[in-house]
Parts: C-alpha cells; sequence; structure tokens
C-alpha cells in the first residue's frame, strides 16, 4: 500500500464507501510498522463516531451452528432496522482456509445485505493480536454507521474470554444433547455468558434440546455466585429461524436497560481501562523482546533456567535489570 490518507478513508468509509471501510479495517489488522501509525491516526479520526452500537460476543463449539445462527439473527436485526456488521475472532484460521470460506457461503443471505457487512478473522495471528484488531475494527465498523457489532468466537478457550472483553453482551451458543457435556461444561465460561442459547431445537433434536435447556438452567444456578443474577437459558432453532424474533427482542431489551442504568458505560470503562494495561504489557514485551542487550543475555538465561542452573525468578530479575539500565534514545 502507498502512503494512506488517512482523512479521505475515513471520510470514505463514514459516507458508505465500502471499499473504504474494507481498507481501513486491513490498516487496522495490519502489524507493518507505518501501517500502524496510519491505523492510529485513522482510529483518532474515527473515535468520536464510534461507540453508539450494541456490541454481541456469540461463542459455541464448531458445528454448534454459529454461522446459522448469525445469518438468522443479523436478518432479523436488519429487518428491524439495524445495520449488522459481523467480526470473527478465531486465532486459529489459516489465510484462505476453510473456516473463512464456508462462512461466506453460510451467510450468504445476510452478506448479499446493504444494511450487512461480514468480515472474517484476519489470518495467522497470535489472540492477543487478534483481538487488539478485533477492537479496533469495532470502532472503525461503528463509525461507518454499523450499530449492531457481533463478534465471533470458536469456543475453544481463551477466545471467548477476549471476547467478553469487548462486548455489551455475550452469547454462547451450544447444542442439544450437551447434557452429557455438563459435567464438564467450564465454570468460567458460563460465567462469562448472559445468555445461553441452546440451539437445534427443531425436528428429532428437539426433546434432547428441551432437556438441555433444564439442565442447564440448574447447572447455571448452581455455578453462579449467590450475589449475581443467573444468566437466561433459552432454546432456538437456527436452521427454521424458530424463537430467533424473540431472542433478538430480549437481547435489544437488555442492553437498552443495560443502557440506562449507566451499567453499560460503567461495562466499557472496565473493558477500556483492562485493554489499557493489557496494551501497556504488549507493549512492553515487544520492547523488551526487541532490546539488543536483553537479546544478548536472554538466550543463557533461558538455558540456565531450563537446566535448572538458575531460578526463573532470578533469571527474568537479571533480564530485567539489564532492560531497565539500557541507554535510553535521547
Ligand atoms: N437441525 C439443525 N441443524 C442446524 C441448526 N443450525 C445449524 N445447523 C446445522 O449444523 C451444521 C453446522 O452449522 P454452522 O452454522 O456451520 O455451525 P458453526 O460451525 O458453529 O458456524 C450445519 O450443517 C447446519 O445446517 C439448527 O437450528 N437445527
Ligand atoms: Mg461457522
Amino acid at each position: 500500500m502507498a502512503p494512506i490518507d488517512v482523512k479521505k478513508l475515513a471520510a470514505g468509509l463514514r459516507g458508505g464507501d465500502r471499499r473504504a471501510l474494507a481498507r481501513a479495517i486491513t490498516l487496522v489488522e495490519s502489524t507493518r510498522a507505518d501501517h500502524r501509525a496510519e491505523a492510529e491516526a485513522l482510529l483518532a479520526l474515527l473515535l468520536p463516531h464510534s461507540g453508539k452500537s450494541m456490541r454481541l460476543g456469540i461463542s459455541g463449539a464448531p458445528g454448534v451452528g454459529k454461522s446459522t445462527f448469525i445469518e438468522a439473527f443479523g436478518l432479523t436485526a436488519i429487518a428491524a432496522g439495524h445495520r449488522v456488521a459481523v467480526l470473527a475472532v478465531d486465532p486459529s484460521s489459516k489465510r484462505g482456509g476453510g473456516s473463512i470460506l464456508g462462512d461466506k457461503t453460510r451467510m450468504a443471505e445476510l452478506a448479499r445485505q446493504d444494511g450487512a457487512f461480514i468480515r472474517p478473522s484476519p489470518a495467522g495471528r497470535t489472540l492477543g493480536g487478534v483481538a487488539r484488531r478485533t477492537r479496533e475494527a469495532i470502532l472503525v465498523v461503528e463509525a461507518a454507521g454499523f450499530d449492531v457489532v457481533i463478534v465471533e468466537t470458536v469456543g475453544v478457550g481463551q477466545s471467548e474470554t477476549a471476547v467478553a472483553d469487548m462486548v455489551d453482551f455475550f452469547l454462547l451458543l451450544l447444542a442439544p444433547g450437551a447434557g452429557d457435556e455438563l459435567q464438564g461444561i467450564k465454570k468460567g465460561i458460563v460465567e462469562l455468558a448472559d445468555l445461553l442459547v441452546i440451539n437445534k431445537a427443531d425436528g428429532d433434536l428437539e426433546p434432547a434440546a428441551m432437556r438441555a435447556v433444564a439442565d442447564y438452567r440448574h447447572a447455571v444456578r448452581l455455578l453462579r455466585p449467590p450475589a449475581e443474577e443467573a444468566a437466561a437459558v433459552v432454546a432456538i432453532s437456527a436452521l427454521e429461524r424458530r424463537g430467533i424474533d424473540a431472542l433478538w427482542h430480549s437481547v435489544a431489551r437488555r442492553i437498552a436497560a443495560l443502557r440506562a442504568s449507566g451499567g453499560l458505560e460503567l461495562r466499557r470503562a472496565a473493558q477500556a481501562h483492562a485493554h489499557l494495561w493489557s496494551e501497556i504489557g504488549d507493549g512492553l514485551i515487544e520492547l523488551f523482546r526487541s532490546d539488543a542487550k536483553v537479546a544478548a543475555r536472554l538466550a543463557r538465561l533461558e538455558a540456565q533456567v531450563v537446566s535448572g542452573a538458575i531460578s526463573p525468578t532470578a533469571a527474568a530479575k537479571t533480564a530485567l535489570q539489564t532492560f531497565r539500565r539500557r541507554p535510553r534514545p535521547a
């Protein structure tokens, strides 16, 4: 990319130019140093126009029906007059990988809508890197006028926490028959979820879905800390598009109530504060790793720790002292 006119790019995406929007997201996803500076300049211009959307996180195991659900849910939101952006967080995805292509075809009906924008996950990154870019992509799509932002992640562990930390409302999609899995249900994930949705409540699976609702309601009550309200559990069929309207209204109502009570502002403020510190942490580690003096000592320190010659604590202290003593650029 040639040097970018960020003012023009900002004006373009604010004016509804979809190519400008796609370019802006590519820019915030780039790891090149010159792009980073431009991305930050762009974000500074967009920030006053962002923050006004409902930010929803959706997670669930592969095959549970996330793509099918997001399409149905997205179409419902569009029918209610909203504009919907879908961003994916998937640190495991490879460039041109099957899951992305699969999703694009699966959400074809949503993708065709003027009021929708679907962006697959940037490939080949660490979770921290993907999470940072996704937070920035949220700001970009908001500035472009999307007022419902859906952040999708595959339920494989840490990525749920990262997503829950950037959204207003976190929805966990589950399959019927998961009752067997209930024993192993991760406490942490249920605590993150504002709503549990049992999908595939149709055909032969319907009775199992209803049992799963009862089982999860029970589990959610047991797992919740006593002071907190248990997350609701509902059953839907994404495929037959049953229960989607009711779900949309209930989510929209919950977020509106959160906004009215000031809870939303508090949640976002706490998220911003946590993001600040995670950025500081990432930035410090980057500085540390790129420090020549540290690099000169680190390999030996690592070898000594691995062989048991010195403790990790002592080695870390030595490495950090080396870092602190380096001469600062003027
Ligand atoms: N019976 C039934 N099948 C569904 C439902 N939702 C999704 N599926 C099917 O489950 C499979 C995986 O769906 P997909 O949306 O790709 O799941 P993802 O991997 O979580 O994105 C596909 O074959 C879907 O047609 C549903 O509500 N009922
Ligand atoms: Mg999918």
